[in-house]
């Protein structure tokens, strides 16, 4: 892609280039789509020729309709479980340890926005700043990188499960396994943007930015903002972040809930206090018996953030297997220490048997695990449990939250055998 506006450092072009494809009716997927195959050039001839979607705009250029194929996101959708604003990775398509770009889940407040990587500008700003400090992505690129392997899964994985397994209904999206991924990533670590800034001794929360167009954002303690694999990411898995995965840069908190992993980071706000939002008293917050509001005020119940260790059979659910000597494969992950051991149960068989682990132990990276199975014909339920090192296990109960997160008991797999 030999005039990719991000070579040329041509200004706004690509900013631009976007403003007059909507202008023609390209959806911002197709945008990206003929910019990714033909440039700037493919983008320019589709607008001309009338072969965008929509051909309602008038010959003054006014902005169409929003055509039908307006979606939240830019990626191919067709691989993935389909939600309203959510993309869910089938997990039975996951062959390596890490999750291919154009597989990783998607979780959208709003619409994917396209920012222009060169008139791109994170600012740093807030109380325990001395002075706002405004970086460009080529000054962050400058800066020593780091790269680490890490999951992220979103806070409302497995929601749906509470539901259909417990009885109880969650609110939000229903996810199954497949809000989760794992990938490598490389940026600058936070602490050392912090550093630049020039962060005061008494800085005591962090907070990330994102500017699409909720400006969804979220806040850490500054422990955890200064914790060297708290990194803001411009590559995923060794290319450009894609648009979805918040280009051109974003925040990766291993271990903690993805909601921290803001998006199309744009701002960052260093306090001397503990900030409130609505991510951390409303949503991404535990509410239930077990949560006494009174306690976690002005937050409705106990924030979440440290994920929970969690194990998943690559099958879809449910599950159709041929009968026969069969190997499973599964992903088993923690945010505390490496997984060191999964074991798997068959129906109401007492015993658990062991899998295979079959990829290295690495902080925060998922394992794979595998076994085999001889499966007779007939309806079967198949549990995982994974283990880490810190001796960290899947419980056999969680209490019930309003909406949904953090539920890691074995799930019972439903497998029909043929
Ligand atoms: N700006 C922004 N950042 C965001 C979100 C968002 O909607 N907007 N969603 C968050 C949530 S809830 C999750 S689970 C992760 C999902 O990251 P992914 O879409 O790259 O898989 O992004 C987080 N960061
Ligand atoms: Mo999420």
């Amino acid at each position: 892609m030999g005039d990719d506006p991000g070579d040329t450092g041509n200004g706004r072009y690509l900013s631009q280039l976007w403003e007059y494809g909507r202008r023609h009716g390209l959806s911002r997927r197709r945008f990206v789509r003929l910019l990714l195959a033909g440039g700037s050039v493919a983008v320019l001839d589709a607008c001309e020729l009338g072969e965008a979607p929509d051909q309602a705009g008038d010959a003054a250029g006014l902005a169409p309709a929003p055509s039908a194929d307006e979606s939240p996101w830019v990626k191919d959708p067709t691989p993935f479980i389909l939600h309203p604003t959510n993309l869910e990775t089938p997990l039975s398509s996951l062959e390596g340890l890490l999750t291919p770009n154009e597989l990783f889940f998607v979780r959208n407040h709003a619409s994917t926005p396209i920012l222009d990587p060169v008139s791109f500008r994170l600012r740093i700003e807030g109380d325990a700043i001395p002075q706002p400090l405004e970086l460009s992505l080529a000054e962050l690129r400058e800066m020593p990188s780091r790269s680490i392997v890490a999951y992220l899964e979103c806070a409302g994985n497995w929601r749906s499960f509470f539901g259909r397994i417990l009885g109880r209904t969650a609110r939000g999206g229903p996810w199954g396994t497949g809000g989760v991924g794992c990938a490598t990533w490389t940026g600058v670590p936070l602490g050392d943007v912090l550093a630049r800034a020039g962060v005061n001794a008494d800085a005591v929360d962090v907070l990330l930015a994102g500017s699409d167009d909720v400006e969804f954002n979220r806040p850490m303690p500054i422990a955890k903002a200064l914790d060297p694999d708290t990194i803001l990411a411009y590559k995923m898995n060794g290319v450009d972040l894609p648009p979805d995965h918040g280009s051109p840069l974003r925040g990766v908190v291993p271990g903690w809930v993805a909601s921290n992993s803001v998006k199309w980071l744009t701002r960052i706000e260093v306090s001397t206090e503990t900030l409130w939002v609505r991510n951390n008293t409303s949503s991404y917050v535990l509410i239930g018996d077990d949560w006494p509001p009174e306690r976690y005020a002005p937050a409705e119940g106990g924030p979440v953030t440290t994920q929970t260790i969690k194990s998943t059979l690559a099958l879809d659910w449910p599950a159709g297997v041929v009968a026969g000597r069969q190997l499973l494969r599964g992903f088993a992950y923690s945010p505390h220490a490496a997984v060191v051991r999964v074991e798997w149960r068959l129906d109401d068989e007492e015993e658990w048997r062991a899998a295979r682990l079959v990829s290295p132990a690495i902080d925060y990276a998922w394992r794979r695990f595998e076994f085999e199975w001889e499966a007779s014909a007939g309806s079967h339920v198949i549990r995982t449990r994974a283990t880490d090192i810190a001796g960290n296990t899947q419980p056999d109960e969680v209490p019930f939250n309003e909406s949904g997160y953090l539920l890691n008991i074995p799930l019972p797999h439903p497998v029909e055998v043929v």
